[in-house]
């Protein structure tokens, strides 16, 4: 149905109920996004929910994964057609997570659509999803998430206009309707900024001397800008980035950068001639996983050494306020920031719940368990600037990954970690599992479960410092007398059933513990989960289906 005059038009659309956007944006399987008018839909509410974009600047781009193509050009076209005054796109649709972030910021734009499921497989059998970020860089908070949610279930229709596909393959400017395109290069302006963080010319000598660095890009969106950072800017051999073309399927790996996905990494890593240093990164470039010879780093340790390091690199010249981790993330952290004296906001998982604290300056380095880390140079965790932090700590104190993590335990002792995740579990059951459970829970104090005694027990509340808003429900804890601690919630990523996580640890100061496995380590723990929850008898697992 034609509504307005031509190119303009106004297509009538019924209502979908499933596009709640969750931890990170909408995420589905493709085959949903392609159904008629399911992106459009999210698309349109989208434009309904941030006003500022009539008349105004859209930083639009992805990770290149199966569906990007087609989904960019029905976004250029609902944005003309929205009043969008100018949209500045990725070379070939292309931007990592962290560079549309900092497109967004530097360009002034009032918001960045991107298009990414991030570690999530691609593929038409894959995932697909659409990500909102506001004019600060970071995700939409989650007011502005429920107010578009509420939006695409009132939609009834949205506006497009009839326009050819848009050629995006040179940067430069076109106009579609009345809205002006700047195609850009996805890389420059980010290797640009990352010049500006971290000590290059120390890296570079790092190069120089030879030590062996290599960097998984997982067939990803990271290739592009490893190989303009690392081989051309830094001077690391031709072959140090590994998987570096942009596959639509990542080459039917799954561009996660864990041990399980990263499995030539670890290997090579772990053999007699791995090479001093790896890294991985994810989908959309905004996760990492480090590497020495002795195996992965934890994204929990990894923050906590990173904050103490932080005075080594130009990033923190002028020195850290505080620091900000997820509350499931380990409390390794915490006793850096006391020893250091900076103050710590522990937030829900997601990385929008960091945007104000950096905005306001309350913390200059965040991190998560789940591989996210960043600083306040833009509003998205960083993979690529995490991995630079780790080289320029290496380089200028000359010391190995290991040397590294020894000195740092033998400072702040150990917080042996580990998750586990149940997956396609059946969603009403689990949801119902940790409702029940979430209602019972201030009950548990005191209670014994895998033999450790209960200290306390409660439900996960955030208040925003900055904002005042009020998160609820995100997720259970359980304090344990002697440091250990057990987290429970249900992921907001997944795309198929739910997926319960299960996050354990427990710190230790006795040096000779350290090289302990932390399977044993934490076996209390997982004796103590099984205590609280039936889940063979619930849903027939005995074991989880993924140990990160
Ligand atoms: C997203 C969020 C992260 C979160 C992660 C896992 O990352 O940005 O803040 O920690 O999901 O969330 P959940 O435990 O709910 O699955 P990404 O890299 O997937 O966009």
């Amino acid at each position: 149905m034609t509504l307005l005059a031509d190119p303009f038009t106004e297509i009538a659309v019924k209502p979908f109920p499933d596009q709640k956007p969750g931890t990170s944006g909408l995420r589905k399987k493709v085959a949903r996004f392609q159904e008629p008018h399911y992106i459009e839909t999210f698309v349109q509410a989208i434009f309904d929910t941030v006003p500022a974009l009539k008349g105004g600047r859209l930083v639009l781009g992805g990770d290149g994964r199966y569906l990007n193509a087609e989904a960019l050009q029905i976004i250029l076209r609902m944005a003309a057609a929205n009043g969008v005054r100018d949209i500045l796109i990725g070379r070939d649709g292309i931007l990592s997570t962290p560079a549309a972030s900092h497109l967004i910021r530097l360009r002034g734009a009032d918001a960045g659509i991107i298009l990414s499921a991030s570690h999530n497989p691609g593929g038409p059998g894959g995932d697909f999803g659409i990500k909102l970020n506001m004019e600060n860089g970071g995700p939409a908070s989650e007011t502005v998430t429920r107010r578009l949610f509420e939006r695409t279930r009132s939609l009834t229709s949205y506006k497009t206009l009839h326009h050819s596909d848009l050629d995006l393959s040179c940067p430069g400017q076109v106009k579609i309707g009345p809205a002006r395109v700047e195609i850009v290069d996805p890389v420059a302006d980010y290797a640009d900024l990352m010049a500006t963080q971290f000590d290059f010319e120390a890296i570079r000598r790092y190069a120089a001397s030879g030590a062996g660095v290599v960097f998984d890009a997982m067939n990803a969106v990271t290739g592009p800008y490893a190989k303009e950072i690392f081989e051309q800017r830094l001077g690391f051999p031709e072959g140090t980035v590994w998987n570096g073309e942009p596959l639509t399927d990542f080459g039917g790996c799954h561009p996660d950068p864990t041990p399980v996905h990263a499995k030539a990494l670890l290997e090579f890593m772990t053999s007699s001639d791995g090479p001093a240093f790896g890294a991985a990164s994810d989908g959309d470039g905004d996760r990492n996983l480090v590497f020495g010879r002795g195996g992965p780093v934890s994204p929990s340790d990894s923050l906590a050494l990173l904050t103490e390091h932080a005075h080594l690199v130009p990033a923190f010249r002028n020195g850290l306020t505080g620091v900000a981790r997820s509350m499931p993330t380990s409390s390794a952290v915490d006793r850096v920031a006391e020893a250091l004296e900076l103050s710590v906001h522990e937030t829900p998982t997601g990385w929008k719940f960091f945007g104000n604290l950096l905005d306001a300056g309350l913390v200059g380095l965040c991190g998560e368990e789940s591989a996210g880390t960043g600083g306040a140079h833009i509003r998205e965790k960083d993979g690529l600037w995490a991995v630079l932090f780790w080289l320029n700590i290496l380089a200028v104190t000359g010391q190995t990954v290991e040397a590294l993590l020894k000195a740092h335990w033998s400072r702040f002792g150990r917080t042996f970690y580990v998750r586990h995740d149940y997956e396609d579990l059946d969603q009403s059951l689990a949801q119902e599992t940790i409702d029940h459970l979430a209602a019972s829970v201030k009950r548990y104090a005191g209670v014994s479960l895998g033999g450790l005694q209960v200290k306390t027990a409660d439900v996960f509340e955030y208040q925003d410092p900055v904002a005042g808003e009020v998160s609820k429900n995100q997720g259970l804890r359980f304090q344990f007398r002697n440091s250990e601690r057990l987290i429970l919630r249900l992921s907001g990523t997944g795309t198929s059933g739910a997926t319960l996580r299960i996050y354990m640890e427990r710190h230790e100061t006795a040096a000779k513990t350290f090289g302990a496995p932390v399977a044993t380590v934490l076996a209390p723990l997982r004796r103590a989960y099984k205590d609280l929850l039936a889940l063979e008898d619930l849903f027939g697992r005995s074991k989880p289906d993924a140990v990160v």
